[in-house]
């Protein structure tokens, strides 16, 4: 209810209740805290004015009532910090689900397009150069390298199974660019010579949006691509129709 009048998108991926959960507590702690503050500010603006104080006072507070309202606002945050955010951090970001479980899937940036790389049944990305670079092979496949025969890539369109862990490897061709998924509840900076893993598992079938979430050029604005949330049969029905057309040697042979 909150989220829709906020204009946020429905959470798709299983991760995504806990980040919620996180800026919810802290943005109930934050008002908790401005209300505080500012009924302390009105209160003592009202009783130390001028007309009733005409000679300052340069001892200030002399109660301890401050400083324990102040500890306890170190220990909530330090719990919000300790105890929320760097678990959720660590599982996020250190807890990557290894290959065999996981959709493994290279997000290449461009100006101003998403490269996504898929290394096919055989699991194992084929070699790159850039010396290969041609417009229909954006990302430098190696064609005399066998584990890149059956490699696919699409633009602008990401298919991942529903409930299979993605781990996508992020980076760049030129420019910083940022692959952001709402729905998903993840973002990663794509930087030029870095790949890193950002990973989520989807949990509802459908489309949903991906943007660029760095100002990347003049064609920013329309750097978005799309994720399709699909069922096994026809994740691989798209597996198939594009090494058809990407490899039709390979395909025949399978
Ligand atoms: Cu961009």
């Amino acid at each position: 209810m909150l989220n829709k009048w906020m204009g946020i998108v429905p959470n798709a991926s299983e991760h995504g209740r806990s980040v919620e959960h996180m800026l919810e507590v802290c943005h109930w702690f934050m008002l908790l805290l401005f209300v505080c503050w500012g009924t302390f500010f009105l209160i003592s603006v009202y009783k130390f004015r001028k007309s009733r104080h005409p000679k300052a006072d340069y001892h200030g507070v002399r109660g301890s009532a401050s400083s324990h309202a102040e500890v306890a606002v170190i220990l909530i945050e330090a719990t919000l910090l300790l105890g929320f955010a760097v678990p959720l951090w660590n599982k996020r970001v250190v807890d990557v689900p290894d290959q065999s479980e996981a959709m493994r899937i290279r997000a290449i940036g461009e100006q101003y397009a998403w490269n996504f790389h898929y290394a096919g049944p055989d699991g194992v990305f084929g070699r790159q150069n850039a010396i290969f670079v041609t417009p229909s092979n954006p990302l430098g496949l190696d064609p005399t390298d066998p584990a890149g025969g059956d490699d696919i890539v699409s633009k602008n369109e990401l298919h991942v199974i529903n409930q299979r862990p993605v781990v996508l490897e992020v980076s760049s061709k030129d420019v910083i660019h940022a692959v952001s998924i709402p729905h998903m509840r993840v973002a990663q900076d794509a930087i030029p010579g870095t790949r890193v893993p950002l990973w989520f598992r989807p949990i509802r079938v459908g489309k949903f949006e991906i943007v660029c979430a760095q100002l990347c050029g003049a064609g920013h604005f329309a750097m978005r691509s799309l994720i399709l949330v699909e069922k096994q049969e026809a994740f691989d029905a798209f597996q198939k129709e594009t090494m058809s057309m990407q490899h039709p040697a390979t395909a025949s042979v399978n």
